[in-house]
């Protein structure tokens, strides 16, 4: 069975809509667990369990392997003893492992080059949604508090409103 890794809220459900897009596509398959994970111990429990960064930034002085970043969603699939870590990747990697079925494939046959478009022009013009905005991205217990104390989901629900 597939081990899902989340990010937890006050209210005890997921909240965040990057690890939304995998658990939607898990629930139609029904073949996971959840191992829920605080923001400030992510980087921590992925370096510890070898799951892969979400992203490498190019080398530089300051990081000559590149910087790494730690996100969730991940997953690990124990059957290929494989952690696959950022969204996307994750539902290509699961498209590619239940490939007989139609009904709940994440990229539809021939979609996956428009799919990837879409991604980066979203991405580019909503870099920041939610924990990831950059008045938290310094402080952990900050951004922590920003979602236990319930603020990114009043945020997203006025976002999703509006
Ligand atoms: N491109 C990544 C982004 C995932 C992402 O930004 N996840 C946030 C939660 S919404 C996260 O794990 N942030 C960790 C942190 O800020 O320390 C994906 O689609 O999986």
């Amino acid at each position: 069975m597939l081990t899902f890794f989340d990010i937890p809220c006050s209210l005890s459900r997921a909240w965040s809509p990057k690890t939304w897009k995998v658990r939607y596509y898990l629930n139609y398959h029904r073949i996971y667990r959840t191992q829920w994970v605080k923001l400030p111990h992510i980087e921590r429990t992925c370096t510890s369990r070898g799951s892969p960064p979400s992203k490498v930034q190019p080398r530089s002085t300051a990081y000559p392997e590149g910087r790494k970043t730690y996100t969730l969603p991940a997953v690990y699939d124990p059957s290929a003893n494989t952690y696959v870590s950022e969204s996307a990747r994750i539902l290509k990697y699961l498209d590619g492992r239940y490939p007989s079925t139609t009904s709940a494939r994440a990229f539809p046959k021939g979609t996956s080059v428009l799919q990837s478009a879409f991604l980066s022009a979203w991405t580019t013009r909503h870099p920041a949604l939610g924990c990831n905005h950059p008045r938290y991205r310094k402080d952990a217990e900050r951004r922590e508090s920003y979602i236990l104390r319930g603020d990114a989901e009043s945020r997203l629900s006025r976002q999703n409103t509006a």
